[in-house]
């Protein structure tokens, strides 16, 4: 089963720095790719779901 973590922007099945790069590089700027929420806004609501999921392994 293919289980696709929101906060793994880089596909690598760990939420890890290597994700909070790009996402902190986004932060507070209109960025679909890295709004977790589906508004397209980064802020604290897609940073708690990013945490969420940090460095859990699926
Ligand atoms: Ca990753
Ligand atoms: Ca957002």
């Amino acid at each position: 089963m293919a289980v696709v973590l929101p906060g793994d922007f880089n596909r690598d099945r760990v939420v890890s720095f290597l994700d909070y790069a790009p996402f902190s590089g986004a932060w507070q700027t209109i960025a679909p790719n890295y709004s977790l929420d589906d508004n397209n806004d980064v802020d604290m609501d897609d940073l708690k779901i990013f945490i969420e999921d940090w460095l859990w392994e699926k």
